[in-house]
């Protein structure tokens, strides 16, 4: 069986986050760690995606250039992964000329093979600029949930994928300008014709095999009805359209990035081939949910209409992991960054691994809390599995000379703990083969916690002078038990498991071979015994707390600063309405004579207004702004002719109109100078 597992290709437009870390690397470090560890034939391939508008609207904000930007990301996020153990068998980079003459021969194939439809459209652009805006060069307010800071491809909040066509209020990145619309000429993947011929039988196919957030994503994409898609764009930073006459023109980069993993893979082997072409290699793609469509639905489309790729095999992505209850944002500066983590946390990879697997989004999004780290770290690795090994070592230093005692007869302890040992590999294998990341990790974590147990339920230290030959015993078992831990550990904590083959003495060996027999034989020589983790204390965990509550202040203070320019935090304007309807309305002019708190209701005060023509009970909203006392003898502007409605048991008689800025502060809406009761306003 032959395996090409994929991670995402993370944008070279910023460092690498915890988001990133639990979404896509670290369950795909796992899975292809067990694979070599079961030896399978597998390729773990990634690399930055250097295309795209992030990439050149960082360019513009730093005044570099777009090369230099990526240049600068790619070092470094190729060097955080290596340190962190992602063992990639290569980190490649879409800017890379291979990859230029990869994705250029794919298209043109496609394009030979007529599988695009070419389409003249009219597109925004920016005059002052001189660029058409694709992506995330417009922005505007998202027309299905009214987010105004909507991007052209896409709305963070609520998630819809979109075109700059369908934004409201679209105003380009470049100059802030509302855009013109001109023709451009644009080829199209028609996923609308795929989508009947064989794109919606073969997802559905998927529907016991894939993870069901995911199935359910392209489920929803199907029933909503695929549309064709451009994957070219105007712009000048990517991989050039490969026809004659088409300057300014490149390929969308969600059409080259992910031709990127077959670049990659020709980068790597001259043997690529068979990874990518033969029946019997499972292709795994490990990502992110906002890739889901892209790895899903586009890419096996584009794969299926080249003709000599086979299609993935699973699409396992992860849902996405929170920081301290809020939305992890690279804008907002709300992450914890992964070069900063292995600065200010060295030699401890092994314990964000284990922590970010512990809690991993993968059925739903999930929260990374820094006590959760600590708790983790201090209840579970210190205090069950660095307890455990620890204790078995320093006592067969103590008692054997660090010499690997005779087992004699097994008694019930005994029994259950071998029992558990033997069961764990393949509790732990079952639990990868299915994606299940956390389930694993706590089969192996079980299998420590039983021989913690074990030694102190049988207190070998207390024996010794009694009964050696059975201290001799419990610490066969328990070195045992430590070295299954060592194998078993690996592709969750690589770095624990070779500090650990040290102080055991043992080699690098797959777990068919580790897993065969007993792992010693009597006499074998330990080797040194030091502590795998340490406890991490308070003020540790608070510096991390207090860096990121100056993150947040500093980011109010910003907000406050901006606030009263700051268009894009206000409300988008309502649908438009008629004149006939806007006259039914009767404004009038009313003075508050007095008002009251209602009862049980925080929010509710009860108005009594001289309408000038009536006294009449209006129930408001207000209470959590105004006191009664301060807006007695006030002018306000009252919605007079508004059916009456029982609020609380207390008929109410129209609707005062109350004004509301972005930070949701309310103030009346009233005529200008003291004007009289009754009067109309229209
Ligand atoms: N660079 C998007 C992202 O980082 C993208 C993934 C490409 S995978 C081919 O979300
Ligand atoms: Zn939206």
């Amino acid at each position: 069986m032959r395996y090409l597992v994929t991670a995402a290709l993370p944008y070279a437009n910023g460092p690498l986050h915890i988001g990133h870390v639990a979404g896509c690397y670290l369950p795909s470090d796992i899975f292809v760690r067990y694979l070599r560890l079961m030896g399978r034939d597998v390729k773990f391939i990634c690399g930055s995606d250097e295309h795209g508008v992030p990439i050149t609207l960082r360019a513009r904000k730093e005044g570099i250039t777009p090369q230099q930007v990526v240049d600068k990301y790619h070092a470094m996020m190729r060097d955080s992964f290596q340190e962190f153990g992602i063992s990639f068998d290569i980190y490649h980079r879409t800017s890379d000329q291979v990859h230029h003459e990869t994705a250029s021969a794919f298209f043109k194939t496609l394009y030979d093979k007529g599988v695009f439809t070419e389409e003249e459209s009219e597109q925004y652009f920016d005059e002052e600029a001189g660029l058409f805006l694709a992506d995330r060069y417009i922005t505007g307010t998202c027309p299905k949930c009214g987010n105004p800071n909507a991007y052209g491809d896409q709305c963070e909040k609520c998630g819809s994928s979109l075109s700059p066509r369908e934004l409201l209020h679209p105003h380009s990145q470049l100059s802030g300008k509302a855009p013109v619309l001109r023709k451009t000429k644009h080829w199209y993947l028609p996923l609308d014709r795929m989508q009947e011929e064989w794109l919606q039988s073969w997802i559905l196919s998927k529907e016991e095999s894939w993870k069901k957030n995911v199935f359910g994503q392209c489920k929803s994409w199907l029933d909503q009805g695929l549309q064709p898609r451009a994957v070219t764009r105007d712009l000048d930073w990517g991989v050039p359209v490969p026809l004659p006459g088409h300057d300014g023109k490149v390929l969308y980069v969600w059409f080259d990035a992910p031709i990127g993993y077959i670049s990659a893979t020709r980068a790597l082997s001259n043997n690529w081939e068979h990874y990518w072409k033969d029946k019997d290699t499972r292709l795994i793609h490990f990502i992110g949910k906002d890739n889901i469509v892209f790895h899903c639905i586009i890419f096996p489309a584009m794969l299926k209409a080249h003709g000599e790729y086979i299609l993935p095999e699973n699409v396992p992505a992860n849902e996405f992991l929170n920081l301290e209850g809020d939305k992890i944002s690279t804008s907002r500066n709300w992450a914890v960054w992964l070069h900063e983590y292995l600065k200010e946390f060295p030699g401890k990879q092994d314990v964000l691994r284990y922590a970010l697997c512990a809690t991993a989004p993968e059925t739903k999004d999930n929260d990374f809390t820094w006590k959760d780290f600590q708790d983790r770290n201090n209840h579970e690795l210190v205090a069950i599995f660095g307890n455990f090994v620890n204790r078995t070592l320093v006592l067969t230093a103590k008692y054997f000379d660090s010499k690997v005692p005779a087992r004699g007869e097994l008694l019930e302890a005994e029994k259950v703990c071998l029992g558990a040992l033997h069961a764990a590999p393949q509790l732990v294998s079952d639990s990868l083969e299915k994606y299940r990341f956390r389930e694993a990790l706590s089969h192996m974590m079980d299998l420590a916690r039983a021989g913690n147990k074990y030694l102190a339920d049988t207190e070998p230290w207390k024996h010794y002078k009694t009964n050696p030959d059975y201290v001799g015993t419990v610490l066969n078992v328990a070195l045992e038990i430590t070295a299954t831990l060592a194998y078993l550990c690996e592709p969750f904590l690589p770095f624990t498991a070779a500090k650990l083959r040290n102080m055991i003495n043992v080699p690098e060996r797959s777990w068919e071979e580790a897993f065969r027999h007993t792992q010693f034989e009597t006499g074998h020589v330990l080797g040194e015994a030091s502590l795998l983790y340490e406890k991490i204390e308070d003020d540790a965990i608070q510096k991390q707390l207090s860096k990121l509550e100056a993150t947040k202040s500093d980011r109010e203070a910003e907000r406050a600063a901006a606030a009263p320019a700051d268009q894009t935090s206000l409300k988008p304007f309502r649908e438009v309405t008629t004149y006939d309807d806007f006259s039914k309305m009767d404004l009038r002019v009313a003075t508050i004579l007095a008002a009251e708190k209602v009862e049980k209701a925080d929010k509710l005060l009860k108005l009594t207004l001289d309408t000038g023509l009536d006294q009449r009970t209006v129930v408001s909203g207000i209470a959590l702004h105004f006191s009664p006392e301060e807006i007695i003898g006030k002018q306000v502007t009252l919605l007079a002719n508004l059916a009456p409605r029982k609020i609380r048991g207390i008929e109410s008689n129209g609707m005062i109109l109350m004004a509301e800025d972005a930070d949701g502060k309310l103030v009346f809406v009233q005529p200008g100078r003291a004007t009289r009761e009754g009067s109309t306003i229209s």
